[in-house]
């Protein structure tokens, strides 16, 4: 396990942690440990807080190869000239589902961009729901197929509509846990953005105010070391994203990003130290982006081949796979079984969406703007008439 800390003094330890029961039904959002029926709405017993069991281990290499199957069906739909743009999350999915594993989807919130598909899986998104969105099909439910592929809120796993324009969750994050504090909730908003996404304004500003008022938000780095095709060094100057945190007034800390376990570790204590009112928290997740950055974009044109199989090296599945292998809770039976799981539910959900029809051209405007369109002659008459109102009352 590879864990760095940056001033990650204040963090409280797992015995203070908020009791969690053995057993108790902690998560209605997880999919069942069947992938077949990973659909939304099934109660999961969790681990008992104070780290990951052998059950939850073998969970999330479901979850991972059913993300994975979905994630490379999509790649090819946008090769049959089906899907518009895919973004893969090829190399993302430990991150995601440590986080998923650490938060409490009953109650916190997830502000999240376009590399979230292993997320979305996990907190119960189906994969009929992801494939209608990435073949923009009526039903689909980010944006109603109006927005790209993996763009827009999701309201039952409280996963917030962003924009396209990179950071922008940031500040939004920060608003949402201020909402929260002053309310007096024990909730925690989580978000999610780049390395290209950590040099923009918008970080900063989040960041500091996040800062200043302590407040209960988790910022997540999802460190691929590229921004398109600009590499960190042109990034950030300084070693690390999270030894930023410093100058904020919380704690940073790197994590290897493609080990389930230790993201775990580093996200469930900055949960406990949100949740009970310690402020934000940075996590750097170290992680490899393995295709290139969506289907519109060719990734040999500025890594290299060995570069490119340094990342394939650390991808997070066979990792997982290794690792369950080694404490004998894998073998080659039930490894085919699982893929061959993921296999079919994602060829019926691909079948389904490929079947289900485009949204109706006249809904094209619901959802987007409001039902009464204001003119500017309907406008000027308002602004007259208050104008008016305001010389007789005076
Ligand atoms: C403000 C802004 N600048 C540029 C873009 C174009 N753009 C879209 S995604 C992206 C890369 C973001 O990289 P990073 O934050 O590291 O996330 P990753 O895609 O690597 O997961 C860029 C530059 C944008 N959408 N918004
Ligand atoms: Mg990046």
């Amino acid at each position: 396990m590879t864990v760095r800390f940056y001033a990650w003094t204040h963090i409280k330890t797992a015995s203070n942690a908020e009791p969690v029961e053995a057993g108790q039904t902690y998560n209605r959002y997880m999919p069942a440990p069947s992938i077949s029926t990973a659909t939304a709405g099934k109660a999961q017993v969790r681990s008992n807080g104070q780290g990951l069991t052998e059950t939850d281990l073998l969970k999330m290499y479901r979850i991972m190869v059913l993300s994975r199957t979905l994630d490379e069906r999509a790649w090819i739909l946008n090769r049959q000239g089906k899907a518009a743009i895919v973004p893969s999350s090829q190399g993302h999915e430990a991150t995601q589902l440590a986080c998923a594993w650490a938060t409490d989807p009953t109650r916190d919130h997830y502000l999240i961009y376009y590399r979230q598909l292993p997320l979305l899986v996990a907190l119960g998104v189906t994969p009929l729901e992801l494939l209608k969105g990435f073949l923009a099909k009526e039903g689909e439910p980010l944006s109603g197929a109006r927005q790209f592929p993996m763009h827009g809120a999701h309201p039952r796993v409280d996963a917030f509509s962003f924009s396209s324009v990179v950071g922008t969750q940031m500040p939004q994050a920060v608003g949402v846990a201020l909402a929260d504090k002053m309310r007096g909730e024990s909730r925690v908003s989580v978000v999610f953005f780049g390395d290209g996404g950590s040099s923009q304004g918008d970080c900063h500003e989040a960041m500091n105010f996040a800062g200043i008022h302590k407040l209960p938000v988790i910022f997540l780095c999802e460190n691929n070391r590229y921004a398109i095709s600009v590499p960190i060094r042109k990034q950030v100057a300084t070693e690390s994203v999270a030894g930023r945190a410093a100058s904020y007034g919380f704690p940073g800390v790197t994590v290897d990003g493609t080990d389930v376990e230790a993201v775990y570790e580093v996200m469930r204590e900055a949960v406990e130290r949100t949740r009970s009112r310690g402020g934000p928290v940075l996590i750097e997740a170290m992680i490899e982006r393995i295709f290139p950055h969506t289907t519109d974009d060719d990734q040999t044109k500025y890594r290299s081949a060995e570069e490119i199989q340094r990342a394939k090296d650390r991808d997070p599945v066979p990792l997982l796979e290794r690792k369950l292998r080694d404490r004998g809770i894998l073998d080659d039976k039930l490894r085919e079984q699982i893929w061959a799981e993921a296999k079919r539910a994602v060829n019926q959900a691909n079948a389904e969406a490929d079947a289900a029809p485009y949204p109706d051209l006249s809904t094209m405007y619901e959802g987007v703007y409001g039902t009464s369109f204001p003119t500017a002659a309907s406008e000027a008459a308002a602004g007259h008439a208050e104008a008016k109102g305001r010389r007789q009352a005076a």
